[in-house]
């Protein structure tokens, strides 16, 4: 490429510290090559050095040229950054020209038509890190310290193992102490089975510990029950969806523990051109499950046959197994679609569209 461009000593726009850049420098150019591969090395140049208007240096050189990432100053007036703008141009990622870009992130994968959208984080750095927990799958509702159920169950797929208010029977709660004698006595549905007191059939020790008796098994005070003991499970189907709403709203009692089983681990670490790969085959992904959803009886993207299944284990009576809601708050709407969200991430991550680094002239891009 010939181009002319400018490099301003006095100026307020790009102040040229040399030891901030090193061997970088910036210039402004007249005119912005309508083309990603006019960029890169040995480029031919007439650069004019100016104070002011006063052109104190003019001398043709051969530097290597990289532009600007995030400005919009194309040629074309597209409305793009310039990474977006070159990389279609380009061809510099597989499958690019499906995309179109997106001011608003919340339009980012959009699918409009046969043309699916990118927005302004397409190209940033990208690192999260999340080890995320299934609420469903065979999850549990535990007793939790006090070792009462509190907590009614409220789908009937679900087994109460323990009744509400109530706590494991018959097991002990006091043994007779040193002197092996049962010096308590006693009380409520309490049993004595030779010199013990078990907590009878509501599961709650009812009786007094006295004498030089000792309580049993983690009992420490009268009316609790057997500490940690499962009181709702997820029955035959697999899922627990006793524990809350379908709206996400908390159902299980505050004195009880919602206990996961299963977890996984998301984890992203890119940055410029494979951040957008990634995203770009993360949104295709999206585009792909819209197109064949139904049925999805939760109506979260996913159409049924992919939930319930190894390797997610997603819930079918849940948008958001994995509340990825609650992990990633930047932005609101996967409490409704989190399971698509899961999948699209997974395989974006797995299946990043093809780079083409050698034509990545961005600023600090790979060829930076
Ligand atoms: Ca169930
Ligand atoms: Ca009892
Ligand atoms: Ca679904
Ligand atoms: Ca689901």
């Amino acid at each position: 490429m010939q181009c002319s461009a400018e490099f301003r000593l006095d100026g307020t726009t790009h102040k040229t510290d040399p030891n901030a850049f090193k061997d970088h420098g910036y210039i402004v150019m007249e005119s912005m090559p309508d083309d990603n591969a006019q960029w890169g090395l040995n480029n031919y140049v007439t650069i004019f050095i100016k104070r002011n208007t006063t052109i104190l240096h003019q001398e043709d050189v051969t530097i290597d040229l990289f532009f600007d990432k995030y400005a919009k100053t194309n040629p074309d007036a597209d409305p793009a950054p310039n990474w977006f703008y070159y990389w279609k141009k380009g061809d510099v990622i597989e499958d690019i020209d499906q995309f179109s870009y997106h001011e608003e992130p919340g339009k980012c994968g959009t699918t409009i038509g046969n043309t699916v959208y990118l927005c302004t984080c397409g190209a940033d750095n990208n690192s999260y890190n999340y080890t995320l927990l299934n609420w469903y799958y065979h999850a549990y509702i535990s007793t939790g310290a006090d070792g009462v159920c509190n907590t009614k169950r409220f789908d009937t797929t679900d087994v109460q193992e323990i009744p509400q208010g109530h706590g494991r029977a018959n097991v002990v709660c006091i043994r007779p102490g040193a002197n092996g004698v049962l010096d308590s006595r006693n009380l409520g549905d309490d049993k004595i089975c030779g010199n013990e007191i078990h907590t009878g059939n509501n599961g709650i020790c009812q009786t007094e510990r006295t004498g030089d008796d000792t309580w049993a098994n983690g009992f420490y005070t009268k009316g609790m029950g057997l500490p940690n003991q499962i009181c709702i499970s997820a029955g035959t189907d697999g899922f627990l969806t006793s524990g809350d709403k379908p709206d996400g709203t908390r159902r299980v009692s505050v004195r009880d523990v919602w206990v996961p089983v299963l977890s996984i681990n998301l984890s992203q670490n890119t940055r410029g051109i494979y951040t957008c790969a990634t995203t770009m085959a993360h949104e295709l992904k999206h585009k792909d499950l819209a197109q064949n959803h139904t049925p999805d009886a939760d109506r979260d993207g996913l159409r049924d046959g992919l939930e319930g299944v190894a390797p997610y284990y997603f819930c079918p009576k849940r948008s958001d197994t994995y509340w990825i809601n609650k992990a990633d708050t930047k932005w609101s709407g996967y409490f409704s679609y989190g399971d698509n969200e899961m999948v699209a991430r997974k395989h974006g991550i797995d299946n990043p569209k093809t780079v083409y680094d050698n034509m990545d002239w961005s600023e600090d891009g790979e060829q930076w």
